[in-house]
């Protein structure tokens, strides 16, 4: 017998209804039996399937989508393996902290723990890197926990992240009672506004209106507050980084943007404030050893943002934006104490240094093997980048070149997950989600590899992104520390493989390009013909700064070479 098809009321019909009334437009999925009545129901309700090749992929690309457009990801995968593969995904959105959900499906009721088709407990496995992780077996359940577990993706009241349904096949068949369908857990719900303390605000201000030597940082709390903290950065004259997970917030001829002077502002600051930023290995851990006596103001809406490693001598609870809103008011007039000596001092060594780069990137020479630098490509690309590209950086020691030498104001790498392959399906879910933004994937050929075959997927939904490969046949960052660390290289060489003739496999515009004067050429035609692939053999003779910075092989007390050294000074005392 077939089995029913699950009408807009069955348990699946109303997941799908949800996701729809949620304002979610697309699914990145891989289709198997248990989903099956979801996944109909979701075509159904007009919801856009992103069908991908492997599950890892599908969670990346929620990922992206909610990274750049501050809305829900969703992925869907199948039972046993689905989830498995789903579960590096999952794992970087953990550590990202990004708004995913991710929903699956489990054997029949009547067959669990009986050694069904696979058959797996899938929320014990990703119950570590979820904010929620249930499985749903009751129809008339099914609406209060995905309203749950949405508002739990987005912080509400915890961490934001990811976050895990499943259900039996059977559940998914099943009709929900109308009654039981609220309408008020299909109703949208607007992100709460978490207002500060008043008397934390009077003390962060007295605290950064007397400081000499102020340095903000930004993380991914602060996405969206760009507006507020602009205005807080000119009423203070403060000095400003930003990360990895904050680039673009304010644009690089903001006078107190003073990115190029990473290593001694961090020294040399009085006051740092974070704002939705972790003190992670990316900042030191915080440490004294680092940043000195500096005294920290810590502003953000989640816990971890708030007060991992280092307390805040003020810590304002409180949505960043609205924060740094009422800063500024409450400084009013007061003329700030900031050495103005001091943060134009940074500036102009920034702006050096960065004009020195640009000039000195087009013509970096080729290596000993005749192979062009990977910064020959990297200004080749950035002098025909659009204002509002997207950047997804991919790679090794090319992740290391490609985060100073590309500028965007947006931008997606690895993270502080480290999970390179990444870039592909980052890429896919950023040209979705802006089809008239040009997307650019500068990927390394190791990190390309691991999703590599979702260049089909962008072919079949014509997601229109640029990948461009770094070709330098190796896992090169891990060549170089082997042989500088090991004087031996082990297991880290690939070969100069043929990913043109790969992505041309796919039906993709893709061409393979070995002299950097063929360079401007073949990224016009590869920006015209989106998707498309151009696969630029470089050099693995240039070693990049986080080669060379100890980041490849993992001291013990601090993630660089340099820091650590300091950290074992300081602890010594
Ligand atoms: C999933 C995963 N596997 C392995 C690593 C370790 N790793 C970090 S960078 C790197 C090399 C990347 O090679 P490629 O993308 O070719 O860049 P290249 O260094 O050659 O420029 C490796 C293996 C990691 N961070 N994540
Ligand atoms: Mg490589």
């Amino acid at each position: 017998m077939n089995p029913p098809k699950p009408t807009a009321s069955s348990a699946a019909g109303v997941v799908a209804r949800f996701l729809k009334a949620r304002g979610v437009e697309r699914i990145f999925a891989l289709c198997g039996g248990h989903i099956m009545p979801l996944w109909m129901r979701a075509d159904a309700e007009g919801i856009r399937i992103v069908d991908v090749r492997d599950e890892r992929a599908a969670v990346h690309m929620a990922h992206a989508h909610a990274e750049l457009t501050g809305k829900l990801g969703v992925a869907l995968v199948t039972a046993g393996p689905g989830l498995t593969n789903a579960i590096t995904g999952i794992a970087n959105a953990h550590v990202s902290r990004a708004p995913v959900l991710v929903l699956s499906g489990v054997v029949p009721t009547p067959q669990e723990n009986r050694g069904g088709l696979q058959d797996m407990v899938h929320t014990d496995l990703v119950r570590t890197i979820t904010r929620y992780a249930r499985t749903v077996r009751e129809p008339a359940l099914v609406l209060q926990e995905l309203d749950e577990a949405v508002s739990r993706a987005f912080g509400q009241g915890g961490e934001p992240g990811p976050v895990y349904l499943d259900f039996p096949t059977d559940t998914l068949r099943a009709e929900v009672a109308l009654r039981v369908q609220l309408e008020e857990h299909f109703r949208p719900k607007p992100p709460a506004l978490l207002l500060p303390d008043p008397k934390a605000v009077d003390a962060a201000v007295e605290l950064l209106w007397s400081a000499r030597r102020p340095l903000v940082i930004t993380g991914r709390g602060a996405r969206g507050a760009g507006p507020e903290l602009r205005r807080f950065l000119d009423k203070l004259g403060a000095v400003y980084l930003d990360t990895g997970e904050s680039r673009g917030l304010v644009p690089d001829e903001h006078p107190s943007v003073v990115a190029a002077t990473r290593g001694t502002v961090m020294t040399e600051a009085d006051v740092v404030v974070t704002v939705g930023r972790r003190l992670d290995f990316q900042l030191a851990f915080g440490s004294p050893a680092v940043f000195g006596g500096a005294r920290f103001v810590r502003i953000a809406d989640a816990a971890s943002e708030l007060r991992d490693n280092r307390r805040g001598e003020v810590e304002l609870f409180a949505s960043p934006a609205a924060a740094l809103a009422a800063l500024s008011s409450a400084a009013s007039d007061r003329p700030s104490a900031v050495d103005r000596d001091w943060a134009s001092g940074l500036r102009k060594r920034h702006l050096e240094r960065a004009e020195k780069l640009r000039a000195t990137m087009a013509s970096t020479p080729d290596g000993s093997d005749g192979r062009m630098h990977p910064n020959r490509l990297l200004a080749a690309l950035q002098a025909k980048l659009p204002r509002d590209a997207i950047v997804v950086a991919d790679g090794g020691d090319f992740l290391s070149f490609a985060r100073v030498g590309l500028s965007s104001r947006s931008y997606l790498d690895p993270g502080p997950f480290g999970c390179i392959g990444v870039g592909v399906p980052f890429g896919i879910a950023a040209s979705l989600a802006f089809p008239d933004r040009l997307v650019l994937v500068a990927t390394g050929d190791g990190s390309f590899g691991f999703n590599a075959i979702e260049l089909d997927t962008a072919v079949r939904h014509r997601a229109p992104a640029v990948f461009v490969v770094a070709n330098n046949g190796a896992w090169q960052i891990e060549v170089h520390d082997q042989a500088s660390t090991y004087g031996r290289v082990a297991g880290t060489r690939l070969q100069f493989a043929d990913h043109a003739g790969m992505a041309r496999a796919f039906g993709m515009h893709a061409e393979r390009v070995e002299r950097a004067e063929d360079l401007p050429a073949a990224i016009d035609r590869a920006f015209v013909r989106r998707p498309a692939l151009l696969d630029v053999v470089v050099t693995p003779e240039a070693v990049s700064a986080d080669a060379k910075s100890g980041l490849a092989w993992v001291p013990d007390l601090q993630p660089l070479a340099a820091w650590d050294d300091a950290e074992r000074a300081w602890r010594q005392g």
